[in-house]
């Protein structure tokens, strides 16, 4: 098309990186990038391939989404097929038959109770949308006035304003003004002096969901809507809950009549070993946040789980009225619904959603083994996901160091997820055993040579 309106505008191949590119790359280093480039061109199960043809294992299932593997042959054809027989059709005040279908065999996988569905494009949407319904579920009960949204340090809840506000990192929140106002944070869990080098869930800080009730003495329950949290903060390096702490919070909820939000936009579809992080670890939210592995990220799509009750409280009023003002135009977008039901036949045909319980303990002992090498400062394990903490270098910005694994890892044939000085790892729930060793020698090696 560029061509055409420019004749004297080259396009470039698509394994080209123009210094000046007009792709300005979203949560990226792009004047770094753009100078030394990290292409993909395809993938195919485990493995991501560059144009010039290297295999790289894929270490974080893209960015923590492509749980059932790259390319998966009926996954293809269902959106194959489905692109060609209806493309687009509305869902406000019409339906397509395949989002009642997807919506039915959600609720079969959710947690007990959370048997309603509202569809979204994305982890940000479905946070959003989460938030509100929060608010408009209290006011259609007669308490109007909750309106305050409680998040958490180090959380990360994406990038639309009230994802941002309620999430936990400055460097997200800095630049981008007031956010949403009415908002408040509890402590993070993360405790590396007591917990460091924890297998599993660690021992100490469930008394950190108290802070709850700090805030409940400062802002009284009667204003406070929702808390919203992840079971497992991945995206801050992953901070794994201490044992009790998720139990203490939900009681600590319930006691002041709060919503609980889980956003599970990584920890649901089998991370840890059952569909939903909720299930693994025995606490029931009110409302849940998803997306990524809803399609194994073959089309964008999210997903908020709410109790009936939520849903009951919006199905009041003349029924010629529209009980929920809010919606986006690709809210169960036919395509998204056929890679969402494929993506659900293959979880269930390999036993996708429970495997992780067959290779958490594999996994575990082969992360905790890199213990000891130089700057390693913490290692954490829980389901299929590991983070290896490195020393940052004195006088130089935080991250710098595992940037420098990112790329040493990419060069010897792995992709892996940084984030700070973390490196996190979280590959698709098809790695065998001797593809965890590939991905683990990778880092190994990385780790080994890194100054
Ligand atoms: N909530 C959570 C818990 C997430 O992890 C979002 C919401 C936002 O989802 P969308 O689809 O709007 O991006 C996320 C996204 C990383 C990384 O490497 C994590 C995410 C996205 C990109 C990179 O940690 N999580």
């Amino acid at each position: 098309m560029n061509d055409r309106a420019n004749p004297q505008v080259a396009v470039p191949a698509p394994s080209q990186v123009l210094e000046d590119s007009a792709f300005l790359m979203p949560f990226s280093m792009n004047r770094q990038f753009k100078k030394a480039p990290r292409m993909i061109a395809r993938a195919e199960g485990m493995y991501y391939y560059t144009p010039e043809g290297q295999r790289l294992i894929d270490g974080t299932s893209g960015l923590w989404c492509v749980n059932a593997g790259h390319c998966r042959p009926k996954i293809v054809a269902a959106v194959q097929k489905q692109v060609a027989t209806l493309d687009f059709s509305p869902t406000f005040q019409l339906g397509h038959p395949l989002v009642f279908e997807f919506a039915e065999r959600l609720r079969a996988l959710a947690p007990k109770g959370l048997g309603r569905v509202f569809f979204t494009n994305s982890g940000s949407e479905s946070v959003d949308t989460a938030l509100k319904l929060a608010i408009a579920y209290h006011r259609a009960r007669g308490e109007g006035q909750r309106i305050r949204l409680i998040g958490r340090e180090r959380g990360y809840h994406g990038v639309n304003f009230g994802g941002t506000a309620v999430g936990g990192i400055v460097g997200n929140r800095k630049l981008f003004g007031a956010l949403v106002t009415g908002v408040d944070h509890i402590r993070h869990t993360h405790d590396m002096a007591r917990n460091a080098f924890s297998r599993g869930q660690p021992e100490h800080g469930a008394e950190l969901a108290d802070d709850l009730e700090r805030l409940v003495g400062l802002h009284d329950a009667s204003t406070i809507a929702a808390v919203i949290v992840e079971p497992v903060a991945c995206s801050t390096g992953v901070l794994v809950p201490p044992k009790g702490y998720l139990e203490r919070l939900r009681a600590i909820c319930d006691k002041h009549g709060i919503l609980l939000i889980f956003d599970e936009v990584i920890t649901a579809w089998g991370r840890l070993g059952q569909p939903f992080g909720s299930q693994y670890f025995g606490v029931t939210p009110d409302l849940i946040t998803a997306a990524k592995g809803i399609t194994n990220a073959t089309v964008p799509m999210g997903a908020v789980f709410m109790k009936d009750s939520v849903y009951e409280a919006f199905m009041t009023g003349p029924e010629r009225s529209v009980e929920m003002p809010h919606g986006y135009t690709y809210s169960g977008h036919p395509l998204a619904c056929a890679a969402g039901i494929a993506t659900l036949d293959t979880y269930a045909e390999e036993g996708l959603l429970t495997r992780v319980g067959e290779l958490a303990h594999y996994w575990q002992e082969k992360a905790h083994a890199l213990k000891g090498l130089p700057n390693v400062v913490d290692i954490r394990n829980i389901g299929l996901i590991a983070a290896i903490e490195l020393a940052s270098r004195p006088g130089e910005p935080l991250g710098s160091r595992a940037l420098d694994a990112h790329i040493r890892a990419f060069g010897k044939g792995a992709y892996i997820r940084v984030a700070g000085e973390v490196i996190a790892l979280a590959p698709p729930l098809i790695i065998e055993k001797a593809q965890i060793d590939e991905l683990f020698q990778i880092v190994r090696d990385v780790l080994s040579e890194l100054a």
